[in-house]
């Protein structure tokens, strides 16, 4: 087992685990299955059955693991580095998120963008809108730059850079609208962010679920099947920090949910630096 697929380590704990998905165990390949028809029983009325070793071992899907507590979580170490999650559940009190997300809601600058894939052009399933001295280009779509921050956005960002030890000089605001609005699996790595970006990311409105699932190593050449997956819900006034190798060696979405949902606002605080300008890589 490489690096990469260690046990993860952690200083939190773990809330609980999810049952396997997908089917639990799975068998990689080989032709020679567990259990074979013996030759010759056809016909007679009375099959019996050889047991044969499966020509490859068998191979767990792990199970999904949930993050709910407070704490500090290493959820891998590699030759990138320490991937570490940082969860901050009540980091603003019931009501000061009720009257930030109001307010918020009512007076952030939100609107539809058009990314580009393969020459199509597709609307985000979500609004957004952006705060800082510099442009942000991802899904080669640029967000142009855009210095005037709302003072409650400053507000916050002092409180985010106090818990999260650093600075940050922009902002990316995402509004989902209901359950239907989501964020397909991408990490945060686009050259601007610079190597080993620190992603703090402030939820307010209804609890939407947080997914990552790790990079798959070399020899599984880009399938998720068998990759750790973790699962965060990321309730009113909770704030995450993405940290070290996270952003390289995991990805991140918020599905889709099929039942009400409300309105949520995620506040995700970065620091970008300049570039030549040229597409992300989501
Ligand atoms: O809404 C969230 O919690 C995640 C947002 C996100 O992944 C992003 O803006 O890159």
């Amino acid at each position: 087992m490489s690096d990469k697929r260690q046990r993860v380590r952690v200083q939190g704990s773990w809330a609980k685990s999810t049952p396997p998905q997908r089917g639990g165990t799975h068998r990689s390949g080989g032709d020679a299955g567990p259990c074979q028809l013996k030759a010759g029983n056809w016909g007679d009325g009375q099959r019996t059955f050889e047991f044969r070793q499966p020509a490859k071992p068998l191979r767990e899907v792990p199970a999904e693991k949930v993050i709910e507590h407070a704490g500090e979580y290493e959820i891998s170490q590699g030759p990138t580095g320490v991937s570490r999650l940082r969860l901050f559940p009540g980091f603003l009190s019931q009501e000061e998120a009720d009257w930030m997300f109001s307010r918020l809601y009512a007076e952030l600058p939100f609107s539809q963008k058009t990314n580009l894939k393969h020459g199509q052009a597709y609307d985000e399933p979500r609004l957004t809108c952006w705060y800082g001295e510099l442009p942000y280009t991802y899904s080669n779509s640029t967000l142009e730059a855009n210095p005037q921050w709302h003072p409650l956005l400053l507000q916050l960002r002092t409180k985010v850079e106090k818990a999260a030890g650093r600075s940050f000089n922009s902002l990316l605001c995402n509004l989902y609208r209901d359950g239907k609005d989501s964020i397909a699996w991408h990490s945060d790595s686009e050259p601007s962010l610079g190597p080993q970006p620190t992603i703090a990311s402030l939820s307010l409105g209804d609890t939407r679920c947080f997914s990552l699932r790790k990079q798959p190593t070399l020899e599984d050449g880009g399938d998720y099947t068998y990759v750790e997956r973790l699962k965060i819900p990321l309730a009113h006034g909770t704030l995450l920090l993405m940290e070290g190798a996270t952003q390289e060696d995991w990805q991140h979405q918020v599905a889709k949910e099929y039942h009400d949902r409300g309105p949520r606002i995620n506040l995700t605080f970065r620091t970008i630096y300049p570039e030549p300008r040229r597409g992300g890589r989501r």
